[in-house]
């Protein structure tokens, strides 16, 4: 593994066109530890944001069909994009997804188009905190686009979704009898239904099923748009691509953009603010005399002892 010494020179090599150094960003990214704390610090000095659109959906749905349409449309507007397919049960990066490669793979050789699998099991904070990161390390090295593609599967989803500007989920016909349970949560996670394989049959009963569940839904600012796509042959890509756009125009003169985007650093401003004060309340509440006090009346004296001598720190400075 290798380490990350100087991070800010490698910012600049990745800012100037290094893939490589890119690409080691984004692992120590991947990590956790003081070294990721100080890349992390770089990053946020030097960098805006990518706008990320995450493409979500189960198994085989045709994600990376989808996003490989995807990228031509960037590309045909001479936007540079990047790519983060995220393999949520993999501690290792790298070992991407052999099918994604395949399938992203006329795009291999553009030097506009960056695709990287990524693992966030283990990291602290997971999807949420490491996918944003990333998508600031490719905007400081050129990519202002950035897809990132993951298998849903519960709190993946979720997580994407928190991580994602405008999130797109991938659905197939027929959904209706296998993910019952789970339709609920895709209402309130996608800002865009893709019925993909649209060349099989059963599509405009999924799309009626999505819409009535739409209308049950509580209705915020953006209806999620339900379109049909055949990714294999390319047909209703550009409508999805046309889409994104729009509800990226929505969020940005809403003010909505703002307004996630400042929650997310929020977020990540108390993530941080959280593992600060458990180094320090652990070595503390390790002195603390044991007492036959239950754990939670402990852990309220130790706070409260603890707030003490940090008020005492501050009086006697
Ligand atoms: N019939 C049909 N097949 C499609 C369509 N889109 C994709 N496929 C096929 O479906 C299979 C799965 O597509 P992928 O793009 O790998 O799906 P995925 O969602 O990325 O899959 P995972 O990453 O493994 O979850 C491939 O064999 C595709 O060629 C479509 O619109 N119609
Ligand atoms: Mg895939």
């Amino acid at each position: 593994m290798s380490i990350v010494k100087d991070p800010k020179s490698l910012l600049e090599q990745a800012v100037g066109g290094n893939r490589a150094a890119l690409a080691k960003l984004i692992s120590a990214i991947e990590r956790d530890g003081p070294q990721t704390t100080q890349v992390i610090k770089t990053i946020f000095g030097t960098a805006s944001t990518a706008y990320l659109v995450g493409i979500t959906g189960a198994p085989g749905a045709g994600k990376s069909t989808l996003t490989d349409k995807l990228i031509r449309c960037y590309r045909l507007r001479g936007l540079e994009v990047g790519v983060i397919a995220v393999d949520p049960s993999s501690p290792y990066s790298g070992g991407a997804i052999l099918g994604d490669r395949i399938r992203m793979g006329d795009h291999a050789s553009d030097h506009g188009v960056y695709i990287r699998s990524m693992a966030t099991r283990g990291h602290l904070g997971g999807l949420s905190t490491s996918v944003p990161l990333a998508a600031r390390a490719l905007a400081a090295a050129g990519f202002q686009d950035v897809l990132i593609e993951t298998v849903g599967v519960g709190q993946v989803e979720v997580e994407v979704a928190g991580a994602a500007d405008t999130t797109v989920v991938v659905i197939n016909p027929g959904w209706g009898d296998s993910i019952q349970a789970n339709k609920a949560g895709l209402m309130e996670i996608a800002d865009l239904f893709v019925i993909n394989k649209a060349d099989r049959e059963g599509v405009r009963a999924t799309k009626r099923d999505i819409e009535a569940m739409l209308d049950l839904a509580p209705k915020g600012d953006w209806r999620p748009r339900v379109l049909e796509t055949v990714a294999s042959l390319d047909r209703g890509t550009d409508e999805v691509f046309e889409a994104i756009l729009d509800h990226r125009k929505f969020l940005e003169t809403s003010g909505k953009l703002k307004e996630i985007r400042a929650n997310r650093d929020e977020e990540q401003t108390m993530r941080h603010l959280v593992e600060l004060a458990k180094v320090d309340l652990a070595t503390f509440s390790r002195g603390f005399r044991a007492t036959s006090l239950d754990p939670l009346s402990k852990a309220e004296e130790v706070f409260a002892a603890w707030l003490e001598s940090k008020s005492n720190q501050t009086g006697n400075s």
